[in-house]
């Protein structure tokens, strides 16, 4: 029986995958509310094809508790925020699971860290509390990484198709864990150490982030000299060997925003480039801010007063705001003491922010200039409500005569 702890953005979707392809799945999460929803057959965020699986894996058996189980094999998903100030990963939630684990767990068993971390946790972090316990790793307890790869709207197609890194001491181990995971992933799963997977996990996500950071670059430079970014990045694309990605408003989630600044901590004198791209992508919200000022006093408009943020996710047709450009950029609103902006995002139903609306028609009869934030599909199949607004569309969308871009 597989014991996944952490049922959120990760942990439940691996749970239910390996339910629904047959292994013996128990999810257990300290937060009594969720695992009351789930247990009500509820879903606790929404996700293309999660409904579905929760579904399958509900029919095969899985179980959802409070409490940790005595087994042989953990998956542990909590998250692992990080440290705005020291840009450090902050592990207490994998240590307090990992302690939880050592208290129940049967000896022999293997322990997976799924959360990711920043290089070098697993040996500074989990090794000890295992040896806190008494237990020697390699004989009494076994410790395996492997680092989650999927993509928030994509995860189910992602969880069955992507693949995979196990970093594991002992080559046997490693394999075990292949073949746990095998039982529903399709793509390939490279065994390696510890250290190469948490290494490739976060090099992976500082890729993604130099790389929008340079689109973002570039759409600064064009910005200056008044030249089309988006036609530029796309006669590039047709090099062979040329990939750009696009700009936009700037990067959020938990990931991508995140994970590069723990090499910028850990290797403060080396990661110069990535460093360079973490505050390109945090500069992008303030760079939109001016751009509406700048747009506001455009010969014309200077009678606009009302402005409409729309989304508030970190990225289109998802529900989560974790760091998202819209957030930072109303913080940057805060910190010029304004407040006159006003929000809306269809997947943010809760009433959360001041001049916040629930409902896309209202929200844009109470706007003259909206502000395209997030390419949620809603917006993109409404274009012809915008005909009457001015529009700074920071996403390439929205295909009007006199769209401003940034
Ligand atoms: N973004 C751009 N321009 C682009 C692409 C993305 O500005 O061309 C922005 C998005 O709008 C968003 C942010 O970047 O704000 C991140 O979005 P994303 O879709 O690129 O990635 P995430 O954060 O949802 O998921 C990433 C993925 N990592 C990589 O693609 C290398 C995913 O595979 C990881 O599992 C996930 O991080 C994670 O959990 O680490």
């Amino acid at each position: 029986m597989v014991n996944v702890i952490g049922l959120g953005y990760i942990g439940l979707p691996t749970a239910l995958m390996m339910a629904s392809h047959g292994v013996e799945v128990i999810g257990t999460d300290y937060n009594e509310k969720l695992v009351a929803t789930l247990n009500a057959g509820k879903t606790t965020f929404k996700e293309n094809g999660l409904e579905n699986l929760f579904q399958q894996a509900v029919e095969m058996g899985i179980q959802f508790t409070t409490e940790y189980q005595k087994t042989d094999t953990y998956i542990v998903s909590v998250p692992t925020p990080y440290d705005k100030f020291s840009k450090k990963v902050d592990p207490r939630y994998v240590v307090a699971a990992v302690k939880d684990v050592m208290k129940v767990c049967q000896k022999g068993a293997i322990v997976v860290v799924e959360s990711t971390v920043s290089p070098g946790t697993m040996d500074r972090y989990i090794r000890p509390v295992v040896k806190e316990y008494g237990f020697v790793i390699g004989e009494d307890i076994h410790l395996v990484h492997a680092p989650e790869r999927i993509i928030p709207g994509n995860m189910v197609y992602e969880l069955l198709h992507n693949n995979r890194t196990i970093g594991a001491d002992n080559r046997e181990i490693g394999e075990k864990i292949k073949t746990l995971y095998a039982s529903f992933c399709q793509g390939s799963i490279v065994v390696t150490d510890i250290r190469t997977a948490e290494m490739t996990k976060v090099v992976e996500n500082t890729f993604r982030a130099v790389n929008i950071a340079f689109a973002n670059e570039l759409a600064k430079i064009c910005r200056h000299d008044n030249m089309d970014v988006y036609e530029i990045i796309r006669i590039c694309n047709m090099h062979p060997r040329v990939n750009i990605l696009q700009p936009g408003p700037g990067v959020g989630g938990h990931c991508i925003s995140v994970d590069p600044w723990f090499l910028v901590g850990d290797y403060p004198s080396l990661a110069r480039v990535i460093d360079e791209s973490m505050r390109t992508n945090d500069g992008m919200p303030d760079f939109v801010l001016n751009r509406i000022y700048e747009i506001m006093k455009t010969e014309g408009l200077e009678d606009i007063t009302r402005v409409g943020l729309y989304g508030l996710t970190y990225k289109e047709n998802v529900d989560d705001m974790r760091e998202s450009p819209t957030l930072q950029l109303l913080q940057s609103q805060a910190r010029h003491l304004a407040s006159g902006l006003k929000v809306y995002d269809p997947f943010i139903t809760e009433d959360i922010f001041k001049n916040q609306y629930h409902d896309l028609n209202t929200f844009l009869a109470d706007i003259d200039m909206i502000v395209i934030m997030v390419k949620h599909a809603e917006i993109r199949e409404n274009t012809d409500l915008l005909a009457d607004k001015v529009v700074l569309d920071c996403h390439n969308i929205i295909d009007l005569p006199g769209v401003y871009h940034i």
